[in-house]
């Protein structure tokens, strides 16, 4: 082999190691002038993070995610006007320099940009938030969850941690609308001083969040924490507000906490009940041993009165489908449109036998609400409209039962 034939190889060899390590580059933009819809349908207004200038800062912002090792660079460029902005990363072990604390780092002032750099640490949940006049700030939206994955990007909780095949995150968060008025949020700013140069109403939220959505909008197939018996899923737990949260898993779940606050417990806790202060984050595992259908409750708690102020839910559907007690019929092809629905839903499929077919609408207290049986089906693809006596605005599992058992199961929402 010649010389040259070696360092080739060689040269292939350190490509191939660093290219497991990237460098990874988010564009924050600050804007103060953003709007956030109710679950009452009133807008507020809301200070955030975009990624792009066409963008309206969503509450919470962006999620970061990245590996274990990245090089990661953030830009944080600053449009607002009014008080400067920071980008602190709770939780994450960065130097002073980076870590967005304005009188020990630098802030961002309008039209500025602010260049954040951090190998990322410990695979884990973080968050990041502003920190300049942060009571006010944090309440005003500037937040959002950071997920540092192990270094080769697996679903796996940490390098050597557990591997689990879907993940879900649930971010907790509260909303004051008397903080979300011009004479609050457009405060005189002086970063030597710690006190707010503005009167703060008394805190006392009307809603709670949970990824920015409360009560009716968490009705949503893409909220819905949909798994199968069997199934391992990893839940990250994150409290950002300034209301204590007691997270409450249905038993047949099998919840058992494994990290708090970006790392692992030193023993798994077996427990379906998990509180988290403000600012602290967990990772759950889930590993269902029965189908059935419930809900996750999220019990809000005044941090003065230790009363529970709210309680939102999220729907928890577990099918069989892992457990094999299924016949699955490849060519079933099931379309649900719309989805969610006002009035009728339109049910299509096709079948590659004739077949008796019949469907089923469960709530997510496990309460069969509707049984419709439309007798022999031929072989091909057919439409059905159901759902028109349903109760609305309610998430529903649609289960659709062949002559052997069940066929498919899905989330439908009637608006
Ligand atoms: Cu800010």
């Amino acid at each position: 082999m010649s010389k040259f034939t070696t360092t080739l190889i060689c040269s292939f060899g350190i490509l191939l190691f660093a290219s497991s390590q990237q460098d990874l580059n988010f564009l924050l933009i600050a804007r103060n002038t953003g709007e956030k819809i109710l679950t009452n349908n009133d807008t507020i207004r809301v200070f955030g993070f975009a990624q792009s200038l066409g963008e309206q800062p969503g509450v919470p912002g962006p999620t970061l995610e990245m590996n274990e090792g990245d090089s990661v660079h953030i830009d944080l460029w600053n449009v607002s006007q009014g008080a400067p902005h920071t980008i602190h990363l709770h939780g994450l072990d960065v130097d002073q320099q980076n870590d967005g604390v304005p009188h020990l780092s630098f802030d961002v002032h309008h039209m500025d940009h602010g260049y954040y750099h951090f190998k990322a640490p410990h695979a884990g949940t973080y968050l990041y938030h502003c920190h300049v006049a942060s009571t006010i700030h944090v309440q005003a939206g500037m937040y959002g969850l950071i997920i540092v994955r192990p270094p080769n990007g697996s679903n796996t909780t940490w390098n050597g941690g557990y591997e689990y095949t879907q993940e879900h995150s649930f971010f907790l968060s509260e909303i004051d609308t008397a903080w979300h008025t011009d004479s609050v949020l457009l405060h005189d700013h002086d970063s030597t001083l710690t006190i707010h140069q503005v009167e703060i109403p008394k805190f006392d939220p009307q809603f709670f969040l949970i990824n920015g959505l409360s009560d009716q909008q968490l009705i949503d197939s893409n909220t819905v924490f949909n798994s199968a018996v069997g199934q391992i899923d990893y839940t990250r737990l994150t409290n950002i507000g300034f209301c204590g949260v007691r997270v409450i898993f249905p038993p047949e779940l099998n919840a058992r906490i494994i990290a708090s606050d970006g790392r692992p417990l030193p023993a798994e806790e077996i427990s379906d009940t998990v509180y988290l202060f403000p600012g602290e984050r967990f990772g759950v595992l889930t590993d269902p041993s029965i189908e059935f259908t419930g809900q996750i409750t999220f019990d809000y708690i005044d941090m003065n009165t230790m009363m529970v102020k709210n309680a939102q839910v999220i729907p928890v559907n577990i099918s069989g489908f892992a457990g094999g007690n299924e016949v699955e019929i490849e060519t079933f092809d099931l379309k649900l449109s719309p989805n969610p629905f006002k009035e009728k839903l339109e049910v299509e499929f096709k079948l590659n036998q004739a077949e008796g077919i019949s469907f089923q609408f469960v709530d997510f207290s496990g309460r069969i609400v509707e049984n419709v049986s439309l007798g022999n089906f031929d072989i091909g693809k057919h439409t059905v409209v159901l759902g028109e006596k349903l109760p609305s605005n309610k998430p529903y599992i649609l289960k659709i039962f062949g002559e052997n058992g069940i066929i498919q199961t899905a989330t439908v929402v009637k608006l």
